[in-house]
């Protein structure tokens, strides 16, 4: 199985979004891996975003995401990385698409509600960013056998 770090950023903690947003991840029908309410410190922001660090937005940006709490989860499933961007939707509100998390909650382009990250090598250095190690449960969903068939899951074999 796949996972993939989303932050709710401090706009969607503070627009009251938390349960939206989660709801739109749960729905789908990926698994909650880890989960926790945090104000980020500049230290963690900086690293976060250290591939944007040379960019003029990463300033405002480091700013942005240590200006109130935000949530962090770890998602898991057969794909994890790229269906949640799908679900996230492009970067900037105005520009994406209806029925994505920033298509149906942002007007702005900087206020972007949602991190997703956005490969496996990215997904694997943001997680343990975030995450220690024990603080990554493999719950045991009794539903599982109606998200995937045994096709879906031979795939995600193949994968990794
Ligand atoms: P995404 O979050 O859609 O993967 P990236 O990885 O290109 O977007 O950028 C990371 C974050 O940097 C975005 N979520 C957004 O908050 C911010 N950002 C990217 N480009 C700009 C820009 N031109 N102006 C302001 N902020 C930006």
């Amino acid at each position: 199985m796949e996972r993939t770090l989303i932050l709710i950023k401090p706009d969607g903690v503070q627009r009251g979004l938390i349960g939206q947003i989660l709801s739109r991840f749960e729905d789908k029908g990926l698994a909650i891996a880890g989960m926790k309410l945090m104000h980020m410190s500049e230290d963690l922001a900086k690293k976060h975003y250290e591939p944007h660090q040379d960019r003029p937005f990463f300033a405002p940006l480091v700013q942005f995401m240590t200006s109130s709490p935000i949530v962090a989860l770890t998602l898991e499933g057969v794909n994890a990385i790229s269906i949640c961007r799908k679900l996230v939707g492009a970067t900037f509100g105005p520009d994406a698409e209806p029925g994505t998390i920033r298509g149906d909650y942002g007007m702005s382009r900087s206020f972007n509600l949602i991190h997703a990250s956005d490969s496996l090598p990215s997904a694997a250095r943001e997680i343990q960013l975030f995450f220690e190690p024990n603080e990554l449960l493999d719950i045991h969903r009794a539903i599982q056998p109606w998200i995937y068939d045994t096709e879906d899951l031979a795939l995600a074999e193949t994968l990794t």
